[in-house]
């Protein structure tokens, strides 16, 4: 049995935090037997994306658009202006961003990847290298799909679930050094640099890094696109691990971080607790003229891209809410408790504890077991079944395969995330899923691990199919 004494701040050697803000209204979770659980996943083809979400009681899958809004954000839904053109609320969004993370010019999307897509589209030519602080998703694909390659440029300790590096987030400048001298600057058109980053686990890059990455860019004439979906919970770590920031509120040291690179893509969908919503922003004109003119191409016109407008008026007072300290406080320190948790009971997790997620070293539970046969897969399956918990695959299937030689891409970190939605469940909850992968954990030895039965071209993960071996 797990030892469940250590539970409170106090008895941890410090003062317990609580979360800033009183349940107003609730949503029911429906709880259902192993049997029912047994049958789900099977049907779901073993992929936690595939179930119904009515079957699940909870909903680790994601922080994307998971976040339960505040009362000020659902005020601001009835003050939607819903006009097809100019509306009022883009405009409160235009100048939240202009705010908090300083950027001169937002062409709003209708979530992250759609941000993605236009800036790839503007920077890519084929034969480009977009060096990057490591892979995400869609990230990727879309540099690929605009002809580039993606070269990961993170410090090898990133790689490494056990490293204690404070900042696994940070760029390797030799390594992007190294391939500027190989490729030459002109065909980088930027670096893309995520805050946190999302498949090392959550984990932050150092302001002084940023500052770094930016002097040799500046040498080479390279732009900076950071990637800002969780760049306020970067700016968290930043102020309780690096010196001289202690004193500074995380709404400053956003806008220091933003400010050495050249423009942003976001998904509003995480930090900015809603539940649709993104943008690219930029500070160079021509850049954003096209990105503007691109822009009513594919997400729709320039001053609404594919939200509401009331989804704009909810993501402009959720960035502001979003920067408060008490609330990235209690945020950070509620996947803190977890990881906690599951560290004194000995469950392997990748340390230090990431930003929005716990993530679960497959490989260290299922030592034994290849990573052909999808230990993350099985693991986050595995875990489904015990408890109703779900979480997300991130290793192989993830990783898909290389679009030169058509292999698996197999990544160093075979991990299942458990990612907590903003504001939405409480410590019980964090108690209840450390004690079901607990459970999992004791009954690793009867894993079988799966087999692909069905895989989609694009970003798989989404949509493939299992079989039990
Ligand atoms: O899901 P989108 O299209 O709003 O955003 C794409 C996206 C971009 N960057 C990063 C770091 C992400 O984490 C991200 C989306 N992440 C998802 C869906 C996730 O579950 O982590």
């Amino acid at each position: 049995m797990p030892n469940t004494t250590l539970t409170t701040g106090k008895q941890r050697g410090r003062r317990s935090w609580a979360e800033p803000w009183k349940v107003k209204v609730v949503e029911p979770l429906k709880v259902t037997t192993r049997e029912q659980r047994e049958r789900a996943i099977a049907e779901a083809g073993y992929n936690t994306f595939l179930l119904r979400s009515e079957d699940v009681y909870i909903d680790l899958l994601t922080d994307s658009g998971t976040n339960a809004m505040s009362d000020y954000q659902w005020a601001g839904m009835m003050l939607g202006d819903e006009a097809y053109a100019g509306s009022r609320n883009f405009y409160n969004l235009e100048a939240a961003v202009q705010k908090y993370y300083g950027y001169k010019y937002l062409v709003p999307s209708h979530q992250g990847r759609g941000a993605e897509h236009i800036i790839s589209r503007v920077l890519i030519k084929p034969g480009d290298y977009i060096p990057g602080n490591m892979y995400f998703t869609t990230t990727r694909m879309h540099q690929e799909m605009a002809g580039g390659t993606f070269v990961d440029v993170i410090i090898d300790e990133a790689h490494d679930s056990q490293s204690l590096h404070p900042f696994k987030g940070n760029v390797d400048l030799q390594k992007l050094e190294d391939l500027i001298k190989r490729v030459g600057a002109e065909k980088i058109p930027y670096v893309s640099v995520a805050a946190t980053v999302n498949m090392a686990g959550g984990q932050p890059i150092s302001m002084q890094n940023m500052r770094d990455v930016r002097a040799l860019c500046n040498r080479h004439g390279v732009h900076i696109i950071l990637d800002a979906t969780r760049a306020a919970e970067n700016a968290w770590f930043i102020k309780i691990h690096e010196e001289g920031y202690a004193g500074k509120s995380v709404a400053n040291i956003l806008r220091e971080l933003c400010s050495y690179t050249d423009g942003c893509t976001m998904s509003g969908k995480k930090d900015a607790l809603v539940n649709i919503g993104g943008w690219l922003a930029l500070n160079d004109y021509d850049l954003y003229e096209e990105a503007r003119n691109l822009v009513v191409v594919f997400e729709g016109l320039h001053t609404y891209g594919g939200m509401a407008g009331r989804d704009m008026e909810a993501m402009a007072r959720g960035i502001e809410e979003s920067v408060q300290d008490d609330h990235m406080r209690a945020r950070i320190g509620q996947v803190e408790y977890l990881g906690e948790l599951l560290v004194e009971w000995g469950v392997p997790i990748v340390v230090p504890i990431g930003g929005h997620a716990i993530f679960l070293d497959a490989r260290r539970f299922y030592p034994d077991m290849p990573q052909d046969h999808f230990p993350a897969q099985t693991l986050a399956a595995e875990l489904y079944v015990d408890s109703g918990i779900r979480a997300m695959e991130r290793g192989v299937v993830s990783a898909g395969r290389d679009p030169k030689t058509g292999q698996h891409r197999y990544p160093k970190l075979e991990l299942v995330r458990l990612t907590i939605p903003r504001r939405v469940y409480t410590q019980a909850h964090m108690d209840v899923t450390a004690e079901a992968v607990e459970a999992v954990y004791q009954r690793r030895a009867e894993a079988r691990g799966l087999k692909m039965i069905y895989e989609p071209k694009y970003l798989r993960f989404f949509q493939a199919r299992f079989e039990p071996l």
